[in-house]
């Protein structure tokens, strides 16, 4: 009965790997479409959609327009989605430790040879049900931009724009914080809710904000993540050939993330270009101010994550 069973069902479904079908992936992005932060997930689609055809394809469903940052976490856990380019600071709210990225001050290369990489796999698997495939965004630091001066390294006084990233820098240094996602922060500014707003280096331009911006104060801090995500059973279900072609586009991808170095320069010449001053920390107290921000960012992942924070620190780290 059983061998009955078998024989009619290879009749009508025929061996698997002979009906292997073209799959389509289900794609979002909490950056805006053909903005900096997405604008390499969009050429890894590109080129997945090129190696792929006929084998595995990606149907991009749009950044915020489509879903809010905040929730792409969650979609991609749940299935909702397939695949996410997104930041660890999106989704603190399932798995604490994804903001830990942006304290890196080791290559990708490194992380993925000391051990650390392996350790944050397992937990991207425990708490986001989710395979992290690439990290294209690297060597790119944050910086406050103000729409007011400040001559101290002090905030106290300050309403600023915040994610988890920014958090527990700027209320050690006595600010007061509003989260909102990047789409919110042109009309905060516009508004006067806030007197600033923690960005990186790049993309102030995308949506407008050098419109409102007066200071960047620098030294930077930290080096921005954003990083290619896909849903651990949407994984699954791919057989070896559509594992392959994503696989290698995800190498592809990670392999330009320290290229990002490059945009950097361009873009503070932009901002100078566009009338935005420098409030500069020299000499110690720029090294201070630094100093604190990692201080202030590890000592808010270890509260967060007793039990994980102190060993990522440990692969991270200088
Ligand atoms: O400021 C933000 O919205 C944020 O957290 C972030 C993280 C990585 C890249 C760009 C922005």
């Amino acid at each position: 009965m059983l061998r009955f069973l078998l024989l009619s069902a290879l009749v009508v479904f025929g061996p698997a790997t002979a009906v292997a079908q073209e799959v389509t992936l289900k794609a979002i992005s909490s950056f805006a479409e053909k903005t900096f932060y997405s604008r390499n997930f969009e050429r890894f689609i590109e080129k997945v959609n090129a190696d792929g055809k006929g084998v595995v394809q990606i149907n991009f469903l749009g950044g915020p327009k489509a879903m809010p940052p905040f929730e792409v976490g969650n979609a991609l856990k749940t299935g909702v989605v397939d695949m996410a380019n997104v930041t660890g600071a999106f989704y603190t709210n399932l798995m604490p430790e994804a903001d830990a990225w942006k304290l890196t001050e080791k290559p990708m290369t490194e992380i993925r040879k000391n051990g650390g990489f392996e350790y944050m796999a397992a937990i991207y698997d425990q708490k986001m049900n989710a395979i992290f495939l690439a990290r294209h965004v690297d060597n790119n630091p944050f910086h406050l931009y103000l729409t007011k001066p400040i001559d101290k390294p002090d905030l106290t006084g300050l309403k600023l724009r915040i994610t988890p990233v920014y958090r527990d820098f700027f209320q050690t240094m006595g600010a007061t914080v509003v989260q909102t996602a990047p789409g919110e922060v042109y009309t905060a500014l516009e508004r006067g809710v806030v007197d600033g707003y923690g960005w990186p280096i790049t993309g102030i331009f995308d949506l407008g904000w050098h419109e409102k911006t007066k200071f960047r104060v620098d030294p930077g801090f930290y080096s921005a993540e954003v990083s290619v995500l896909i849903n651990k059973d949407s994984w699954n279900k791919l057989n070896a050939a559509q594992k392959k072609v994503i696989s290698d586009a995800a190498v592809w991808l990670e392999a330009q993330a320290p290229d990002t170095v490059k945009e950097n320069a361009s873009e503070t010449e932009r901002q100078k270009g566009a009338g935005i001053q420098t409030v500069e920390f020299k000499g110690n107290d720029g090294a201070a101010f630094r100093a604190k921000a990692y201080e202030a960012g590890w000592a808010g992942i270890i509260k967060q994550s007793p039990e994980h924070g102190p060993k990522i620190r440990s692969f991270f780290s200088k």
